[in-house]
């Protein structure tokens, strides 16, 4: 094990006190971060993905900000995955009588929430600054905030190379279209929020979770935004990833069709190269799936300590089972540190 930190856990493995850090995109990751939450509250902060935000209608879009919101504050829409739970859809059977764009769909109740967010930002404020009063508004107790405060746009390429922004990929195109690869403009140009600093400087920091969300389009943003990985790779507190594969398979979303695409092995193994050749050995832990555990031996021989339990998050007791096991697992580090 790389990194050593803290001493005096308790028999539970975490310190009352320790603090954690979670990286999420939308439906996989909040569902880990509702867990880590109800086990930490406050002492959860959790960053989220905001390169698939985009303005439509005239509207503030943040997906993932506002998928790990109301999924801490119990009101998602778990049909859907994504919005909030109770919805009417008035507003786009008006839209659609008025012949206006309605592949993108956006409830009556949803609305209150991205007319907001357009109406503050246009007063001035900054995203983690709006993030913040939604979060209260909604009584969320762990502090959730954008990666960055700058506007920043995911595209992906096709085969014939020309560029496509990513909600109309996901949702207009239903992630059909083959890919060559993806950016995301404006990323050299964003700085850190303020909160991803205040959070790294506690010294109470135990770790940092990277959710398991795609690598490519919900972590890989965070990690682009300059500073960020670096800061992190620094930090003491070990890095932890839960591994969005499962059996070679996603859960939910693109992730396995981009890695075939993408000419990568889908499968956690994959995965862990991405993140450990893309950012220069930035991971110290692994979690994947039992139905995985063959590959132990292999993320083993690569360096990383390996977890290996149910990741699959079906119902709330499964979150938080997760979650424990991924506290746990952060513990290893302190208590080596402590024993030895
Ligand atoms: N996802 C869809 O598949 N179809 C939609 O019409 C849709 C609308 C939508 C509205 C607000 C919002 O916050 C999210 C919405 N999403 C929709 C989810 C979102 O596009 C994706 O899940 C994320 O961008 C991927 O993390």
């Amino acid at each position: 094990m790389s990194k050593h930190n803290h001493k005096n856990d308790t028999s539970s493995g975490t310190k009352p006190d320790s603090t954690y850090l979670a990286l999420s995109g939308g439906v996989g990751g909040a569902k880990l971060a509702l867990g880590l939450s109800q086990l930490l509250a406050q002492r959860l902060s959790i960053m989220a993905n905001t390169s698939d935000d985009f303005v439509h209608l005239g509207l503030n879009i943040s997906p993932d900000l506002d998928t790990v919101m109301y999924t801490l504050a119990d009101l998602n829409n778990k049909e859907l995955g994504w919005g909030l739970a109770n919805e009417s859809w008035q507003f786009m059977d008006a839209l659609k009588q008025l012949n206006q764009p309605h592949w993108f769909r956006l409830g009556d109740r949803d609305l209150a929430t991205h007319i907001t967010r357009t109406e503050q930002l246009k007063q001035g404020d900054d995203l983690s600054q709006v993030t913040q009063q939604l979060s209260d508004a909604l009584n969320i107790k762990s502090h959730l905030f954008p990666m960055t405060d700058q506007v920043v746009s995911t595209f992906v390429k096709l085969e014939d190379e020309s560029a496509l922004g990513f909600q109309e990929y996901f949702v207009k195109e239903q992630c059909q279209p083959k890919i060559s690869g993806y950016f995301f403009e404006g990323i050299e140009k964003t700085k850190p929020s303020q909160s991803f600093y205040d959070t790294l400087s506690q010294p109470s920091l135990a770790a940092i979770i990277i959710c398991p969300s795609n690598p490519f389009v919900s972590v890989e943003p965070i990690l682009s935004v300059p500073h960020i990985a670096d800061t992190i790779r620094q930090h003491p507190a070990p890095v932890i990833a839960v591994c969005p594969i499962i059996a070679g398979q996603a859960v939910k979303g693109p992730t396995a069709k981009m890695m075939k695409e993408l000419n990568m092995p889908a499968s956690a193994l994959g995965v862990a190269e991405y993140y450990q050749s893309q950012y220069g050995g930035l991971l110290d832990g692994f979690v994947i799936d039992e139905k995985d555990h063959h590959l132990q031996p292999a993320l083993e021989s690569m360096g990383l300590s390996v977890l290996v339990v149910n990741t699959m998050m079906n119902t709330l007791q499964d979150r938080v089972t997760l979650a424990d096991h991924c506290l746990s697992f952060a513990a290893r580090w302190t208590n080596e540190h402590s024993s030895s």
